[in-house]
């Protein structure tokens, strides 16, 4: 396929709608949400064996109340990755993935969630892959740093898939990118009323 202006256009829509905080948490802040966390994530078991999930090596959890420092943290997501007006999910996904885990390629189910995803990286530096649905050369590696936020919204959320590569294939700019345990935590908007019944 050709790098034409259409592509261009989509590459530029891509940087506008896949944003990277560096350095979002603190030592600290990361510790206090680890703090809270851990505690129940480390009684669950990792699932490695469903062929057809679309993660590997994961356990999984919602919450919904957070200590009066975490509420402060998450917060400071909300406010940077939604609009006032937005409705939020409540709940926040929390993902930890094994260090020989790995999410394979995905769109999130409209749904389930709104057109925004702002994610924390916890633990570890990771690589996340954003592949164009449509247009297969299109695509991005994105280092997600350990303490970093990504917002991925719009055409990022809805047009291309997103995975997170596992250790072995974790290459940011030609170098090895060591993935170990990972947690993510996740907050999302309310899908549009109108994807309800897909
Ligand atoms: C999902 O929950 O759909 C993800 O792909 C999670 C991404 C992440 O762990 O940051």
């Amino acid at each position: 396929e050709d790098f034409n202006s259409e592509n261009v256009e989509l590459v530029d829509k891509l940087v506008t709608d896949m944003t990277i905080y560096e350095d979002f948490l603190s030592d600290t802040e990361e510790k206090s949400i680890l703090e809270e966390i851990e505690p129940y994530m480390n009684k669950l078991r990792y699932e490695f064996d469903h062929w057809d999930d679309a993660i590997h090596g994961y356990r999984e959890t919602e919450r919904l109340n957070w200590n009066e420092n975490n509420t402060n943290i998450l917060n400071r997501v909300r406010k940077l990755a939604f609009p006032p007006n937005v409705g939020q999910l409540k709940f926040v996904h929390i993902l930890d993935l094994d260090k020989k885990g790995y999410i394979k390629p995905h769109i999130d189910a409209v749904r389930f969630c709104g057109d925004t995803i702002a994610g924390l990286s916890l633990l570890t530096d990771s690589v996340m892959r954003l592949v164009h649905d449509k247009h297969k050369n299109l695509h991005a590696d994105v280092l997600l740093k350990r303490r970093s936020l990504y917002i991925m919204k719009n055409a990022a959320r809805f047009d291309y898939t997103h995975e997170i590569l596992s250790n072995e294939n974790s290459f940011f700019k030609g170098d090895p990118v060591n993935k170990d345990r990972r947690i993510s935590v996740i907050c999302r908007n309310e899908p549009d009323p109108r994807n309800k019944n897909d």
